[in-house]
């Protein structure tokens, strides 16, 4: 919507939603002057997670959206590629030569080898959803497994619980106990922790889970440090501890769940002695953890996705999403599980992605994300001809990521990237095209952790001849001759037909129209009050209604069908490396607190505020290695190497590293990052990504 400001008559103020991969999802005002410039992007104040007030990444918008380096044009390679030499070009031609290369290769070895390669640049269901979707449907494109990020948590929560259902950070003040278990929203969504600060005034105790000493690990009050990769033992030992000591709901189990028996037998596998030896904590503080779970009432616990980002982060998440199960404390106001709120809302699939319409030839194979390096190197049988990337940065953000940048080299890949700025994946282009900001396009944002449905309405004129992901899907179908009217529709008209469509049987869109949405910006779901506290009905969603500790689901994809510990696939080279003499380390790269992915990671400011790559390493392990703080270091393993800035902290418990990502590589002196590094081999559930099972030797840098 747009309001006048009184006495300020040339003033405009348009409604919108920050578009980035942050369960936040806050709801934007921007300030528009008479000359239709921005002058400011704030929070708004009337909603009520943003509550007036935006992060340090985005509070600083307008430096994005108005930045000297934004591409503005169309681009042609000129020089080698990955060189960064391009040459201006008209859309015409752009598109021309794009539908011409691909006419090529589909009359060769058809479309399936035509890959199109996207993740979280914007969560707008036009600019993300359609576009992920329709367009590619009707060409019969290769599909993409996106499983960089969330999927086997996401796997994991519905195989137990059987969705998505959290309630809204609104809820915390209820909670007597948090436990934030490998989640850090201090950075990561940081709108949620005035909510914990409030519940933690009012008598809550907040326990973080983390083998870093991240900023929400600092404000707890209690930190517990285990060896990544052992939190399931950890919290089946909790089990074991609750069920000696009879502190477990049985009435509860024996009502609500489904194959406690075989849990059971898990459990017992897990006395404090052994979870102990195997995380490394002391099994004094396991009891005394499962005491105060078990005792707190309500007591909630926060599982965010990166726990799960280990080859065993599958049956992790799901041994957690049990735990509250143990006590009863699903369906309890302030207590149970706060994963996502994904799954309150989903947009009826059908008018969003086309994918079942006359004109959509069969589904051709899918290929995973995680594995793109590979797959450009010749996995991929047939190989991939065309990689058509945008909403994502796959040569710095994505595991094994010197790999991509490689095959990205190869002569006989055609190469299109979409984009706001020359990113590493740009710089290997043949095409580039020039993508619009959120201030410039038309969006509806459904949030993953609250529950207000977001419309974005364009503050300003697009920026050069930039355009958004959805109008470069309806110029591409115009070019390849495609009739269908639902690849012609613009934004608004697409939001209409989904809206519609899902509104049908969703009746927490009752009484929310678009026209609605469109002057007031953000509107609650219309969840009725005695439906806000999920699963407080008893009733899972699930195949048997009950929380499967038993789960024959799971049996189907290949998944042991009762939560375990499994050690993680590099974890045996922590004692000896592998002919190397000197002890394996192992690395988390989490999230920065200044940038969402490599998003972010070009503006000046927040470079600055960020600091450097560092790798933060414990006393201990720095002296064996005759490293100081403010050295630099050379981080390698089978996969790569990089070079960090060295921080001697206690911060990380002795045996692990820390770094933060996703540092842009072009700004190295070596032109890599930390995903030089990671892995590119997938988790036990959902294909997912397995960034943080990664050993690493670390040495003083010698040149
Ligand atoms: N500022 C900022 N915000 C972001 C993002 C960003 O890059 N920057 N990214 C966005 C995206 S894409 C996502 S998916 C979310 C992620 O949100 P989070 O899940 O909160 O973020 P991560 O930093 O990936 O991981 C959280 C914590 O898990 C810990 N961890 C890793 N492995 C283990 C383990 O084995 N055991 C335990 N107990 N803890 C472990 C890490 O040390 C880290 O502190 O954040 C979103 N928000
Ligand atoms: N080592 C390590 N690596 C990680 C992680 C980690 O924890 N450790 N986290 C991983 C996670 S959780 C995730 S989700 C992935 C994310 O990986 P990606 O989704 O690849 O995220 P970004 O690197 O931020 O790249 C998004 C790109 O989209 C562009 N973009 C933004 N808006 C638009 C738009 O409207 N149109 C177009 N065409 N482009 C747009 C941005 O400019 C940016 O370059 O990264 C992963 N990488
Ligand atoms: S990145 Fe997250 S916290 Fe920052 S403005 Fe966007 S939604 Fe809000
Ligand atoms: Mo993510």
């Amino acid at each position: 919507m747009s309001l006048k400001i009184p006495g300020q008559d040339e003033m405009r103020v348009v409604y919108g939603s920050c578009p980035h991969d942050c369960p936040d999802c806050c709801a934007l005002e921007t300030h528009v002057d008479a000359q239709g410039r921005a002058i400011s992007v704030r929070g708004r104040a009337d909603h009520p997670v943003t509550r007036g007030w935006l992060c340090a990444k985005v509070n600083r918008y307008l430096e994005r959206v108005y930045h000297p380096e934004r591409l503005l044009y169309p681009l042609r390679r000129v020089g080698p590629k990955g060189s960064g030499s391009f040459e201006r070009i008209s859309w015409d031609a752009a598109l021309s030569e794009i539908v011409e290369r691909w006419q090529t290769v589909i009359a060769r070895d058809g479309a399936q080898c035509i890959l199109p390669y996207s993740y979280a640049g914007t969560l707008g269901m036009v600019q993300g959803a359609v576009t992920d979707t329709r367009f590619w449907n009707r060409l019969g494109a290769c599909r993409l497994e996106r499983a960089i990020c969330g999927h086997a948590a996401e796997e994991a929560v519905r195989l137990t619980i059987g969705g998505r259902l959290a309630s809204s950070p609104e809820t915390l003040i209820h909670s007597k106990l948090i436990l934030i278990w490998g989640s850090n929203p201090a950075s990561t969504a940081p709108h949620v922790m005035p909510f914990l600060r409030n519940a933690q005034r009012s008598g809550s105790r907040i326990i973080v889970i983390d083998p870093i000493r991240t900023l929400t690990a600092r404000s707890a009050d209690q930190h517990i440090q285990p060896i990544p990769g052992t939190d399931a033992a950890l919290a089946l030992s909790m089990m074991y501890v609750m069920v000696t000591e009879g502190l477990h709901d049985a009435a509860w189990i024996a009502q609500h769940t489904l194959g406690w028996e075989h849990l059971l037998e898990r459990i017992l596998q897990y006395p404090p002695e052994r979870a102990a030896q195997i995380t490394g904590l002391a099994s004094e503080i396991i009891v005394e953890l499962a005491r105060s779970y078990a005792t707190t009432t309500p007591a909630l616990l926060r599982v965010s996705d990166g726990i799960n980002r280990h080859t065993n982060g599958g049956q992790t998440v799901r041994t957690l999403a049990c735990l509250p199960a143990i006590i009863g404390q699903y369906g309890k106001l302030g207590g149970g599980l706060m994963y996502s709120t994904s799954d309150w809302l989903k947009w009826d699939r059908g008018v969003l992605a086309r994918e079942h319409e006359e004109t959509c030839p069969p589904a051709p194979r899918t290929l995973n994300m995680n594995r793109l390096g590979a797959i450009l190197a010749g996995e991929a049988d047939p190989p991939i001809h065309s990689l058509y990337v945008y909403n994502g940065n796959p040569a710095a953000s994505s595991p094994n990521a010197g790999k991509i940048a490689e095959g990205l080299q190869r002569d006989d890949l055609f190469t299109v990237v979409h984009e706001l700025f020359l990113t590493e994946t740009a710089r290997y282009a043949d095409i580039i095209l020039p993508a619009t900001s959120q201030l410039e396009q038309v969006d509806l944002h459904k949030p993953y952790g609250h529950l207000t449905l977001q419309y974005n309405a364009p503050a300003i004129a697009s920026l050069g001849e930039a355009r958004s992901n959805w109008d470069v899907m309806r110029a591409l179908a115009a070019k390849m001759g495609f009739q269908d009217a639902w690849l012609q529709d613009d934004a608004e008209a697409v939001i209409r037909d989904v809206f519609t469509a899902t509104a049908t049987d969703n009746h927490y869109l009752d009484t929310i129209t678009l026209e609605r949405l469109k002057v007031e910006g953000a509107i609650p779901l219309n969840i009725p009050v005695h439906e806000q506290i999920p699963f407080a009905d008893g009733v899972f969603l699930t195949p048997s209604g009950k929380v499967e500790f038993y789960a024959a689901q799971a049996i189907e994809k290949g998944y042991d069908p009762v939560p375990d510990w499994k050690p993680e696939e590099e974890a045996p080279r922590r004692k000896k490396a592998g002919g190397v003499t000197k002890e394996l380390l192992q690395l988390l790269s989490p999230a920065a607190h200044h940038f969402v992915s490599s998003t972010f990671g070009n503006q000046e400011h927040l470079i600055t505020k960020e600091g450097a790559p560092t790798a933060r390493i414990h006393p201990l392990d720095a002296e064996a290695r005759g490293i100081r703080s403010g050295q630099m270091v050379r981080i390698s393993n089978e996969r790569g190497w990089c070079r960090l800035v060295a921080e001697v902290t206690e911060d990380v418990r002795s045996g692990v590293l820390a770094t933060t990502t996703v540092w842009w590589p072009q700004f190295s002196p070596d032109q890599r990052n930390i995903n030089w590094t990671t892995s590119d081999q997938l988790a036990d559930f959902g294909g997912n990504s397995t960034f943080y099972t990664n050993m690493v030797a670390i040495e003083p840098d010698i040149l």
